[in-house]
Parts: C-alpha cells; structure tokens; sequence
C-alpha cells in the first residue's frame, strides 16, 4: 500500500517535471528527414507533428523560431541538408553538429543573377559580453548571401565559431552595420573560400568571402 502510493506520487512529479520541461524548454531540436550522422535527435524532423524535442524534433529553424520561448536558449540543428532562408530573429544560439554534417543549402548554381537570398539573416540584436548569440558548428552555401546581419538595428555580440561558407554568389559572411553599428563580434575557425564562382563577373562585392561595414571592437 505504501509502495504503491508513494508510486503514485513519484508518477505524478515525474508527469509534473515532464510537463515543466516542456513548457520551458531551454533547447529546441530540428532534423531533416534523414538519420544519417545524427547526434541530437532519435527521429526524422516533422513540423507538422513535432514538438521540438529530442524524439520528435522539427523539420525546420524556423518552427523552432516561432516555437521559441523566452527560456529558450539554443536550437541544436542536427545532420542533414536544409535548405531554408533562416531570419534569425531572437536572440538564440543556432547549434549544428560539425560543417561537414549540418548544412545549409540554398541550391543556387553559380550566376551573374543575384536574388539576395540569404542562407542565416539576422535581424536580431544580439546578446551579451558573457553570452554572447552562437552560431556554431555548420556550414552554409550556394545562396547569395551566407550570412548577413541587416542595417535596421544595432548587432553587438555575437559569435561564430566553426563556421563554413562556401560557394555563395555575393558574399560569404557580410556584417552590414551601417548606418547603425555593430560590435563586439568575434569569428573563431571560420573559412569563408569558394565564393561567387564563374560566370559570376559582379565586381560589386562578388567573390568576398567576408566583408564588414562597420563591426568595431571584433575580433577575426
Ligand atoms: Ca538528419
């Protein structure tokens, strides 16, 4: 009898700590439809039907954007390809597995054309000297932009750190802080090569892997 009650009770905070943490959760998982490699999560990504987490992550940054609470601190992006144009627009760490595994793909070919699409668009603020927003750990390619940042708000810490872009169209990585400013970004091991590849003749910014308008105070 008292087994069973004090069963009962644990039942009943482990169901209370299970509903806790998934009103909070800190972190937010995304999976393409393959397993292949994956380290975060036990299943294929489903916006439809997922929730975020590990055994029924969503398909899609931003699913995991939108679903984003206060608490929530990262969104862990699991082995795959993903083709999205992400806008980052709240202050949360984007996380993947290696630049090898997690990879975002616009799929544009090499061209003059440029449609300014942007692999990771960020629109958000930033974070602080101590936690500063991360993106870690993936690469981005064949967009026209890789990364960029807009030019409507101030960008003040953040940090790349194991981040690849390549074959992009105009820029790899641009910091656009003008005509507001940006400071206190630091690049840790980031390759920005191979980008605006022929028949991509633009002498406007084409071909630079990393520009910056006004990123003081950072670190490359
Ligand atoms: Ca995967």
């Amino acid at each position: 009898m008292k087994n069973s009650l004090l069963h009962a009770f644990s039942t009943f905070f482990l169901v209370l700590l299970a509903g806790v943490t998934t009103a909070q959760a800190q972190a937010l998982y995304v999976n393409d439809g393959a397993q292949t490699g994956d380290v975060y999560t036990t299943n294929a990504g489903n916006d439809a039907t997922g929730n975020g987490s590990t055994t029924a992550p969503f398909a899609t940054v931003a699913k995991a954007l939108a679903s984003a609470n206060a608490t929530t601190t990262t969104i862990f992006i699991d082995a795959g390809r993903y083709s999205e144009r992400v806008v980052l627009n709240k202050n949360i760490n984007l996380q993947g597995v290696d630049t090898a595994r997690t990879v975002f793909d616009g799929g544009l070919a090499p061209s003059d054309v440029q449609t300014r699409e942007t692999g990771i668009f960020i629109t958000t603020t930033g974070g602080t000297p101590a936690s500063p927003v991360t993106i870690a750990d993936l690469k981005v390619r064949a967009y026209d932009y890789g990364i960029q940042c807009d030019n409507q708000s101030n960008h003040v810490n953040f940090l790349f750190e194991d981040v690849a872009t390549t074959e992009n169209r105009q820029f790899g990585i641009y910091w656009n802080g003008y005509p507001n400013y940006t400071e206190n970004i630091t690049f840790r091991r980031v390759r920005a090569t191979k980008t605006a590849l022929d028949p991509n003749t633009r002498n406007n910014g084409a071909g630079r892997g990393c520009s910056s308008s006004t990123a003081a105070k950072s670190t490359f």
